[in-house]
């Protein structure tokens, strides 16, 4: 690996190891090293997944009062359901840091970390390897029909945003989770597209 792209990784590494938990650094580094995997396999530039990948969680440890308070001081528009769900902001939140803490101005990057959680339509294949790779990377709790969602992720990676959009609205269903607008429409982008 050149010189430059061992420092920001090591960079980056060390950063997120500082600023979050270990649980959640080590999930990071599982989603940082299955992106990977699936740029590999998706043509797709190695380092903007590992890079997109490290930092994809990077405001997840913030406090709620914390991440309000950067996106009403950097004007960052805050949805109604965002402000009733503070923790669906740790994408944009995250996209921001990335580009004012860390530096990085690759457009790709930054949108992969913000639509993280929620998805949306029409999403690059960078953005779609990042949303995938946060739910099917190593250290993910086994949820129902996870091992086959793995492998399908290598198969066809919009059969894998389908399955897990649907598990994943399934799911906040069942718990009475109040579902983000973008979360449905980006399940409905892509089921339409089959
Ligand atoms: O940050 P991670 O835990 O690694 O993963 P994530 O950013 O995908 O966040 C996962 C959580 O987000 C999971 O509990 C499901 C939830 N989520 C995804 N879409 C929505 C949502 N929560 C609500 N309330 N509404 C949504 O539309
Ligand atoms: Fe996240
Ligand atoms: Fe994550």
């Amino acid at each position: 690996m050149a010189k430059n792209t061992d420092d920001l990784i090591k960079r980056l590494t060390k950063a997120m190891e500082e600023e979050l938990t270990g649980k959640r650094f080590l999930h990071t580094l599982g989603v940082e090293y299955t992106a990977a995997a699936l740029a590999m396999k998706y043509d797709v530039p190695l380092l903007n997944a590992q890079v997109a990948g490290l930092l994809h969680d990077s405001a997840k440890c913030l406090s709620d009062e914390k991440q309000l308070k950067i996106c009403e001081k950097n004007h960052l528009h805050v949805s109604d359901v965002e402000k009733r769900n503070p923790y669906l902001l740790h994408g944009k939140v995250g996209a921001f840091l990335a580009k004012t803490e860390y530096g990085i101005e690759d457009d790709d990057i930054l949108n992969a970390i913000t639509w993280h959680t929620t998805g949306r339509p029409d999403m690059s294949v960078l953005e779609k390897i990042i949303f995938v790779a946060d739910y099917i990377e190593p250290g993910r709790k086994e949820a129902p029909g996870l091992e086959e969602i793995r492998k399908l992720a290598f198969e066809d990676l919009d059969r894998a945003m389908i399955r897990i959009l649907d598990d994943t609205l399934r799911y906040l269903g069942s718990g009475e989770r109040e579902i983000d607008p973008m979360t449905r429409k980006t399940y409905e982008f892509y089921v339409n597209q089959l």
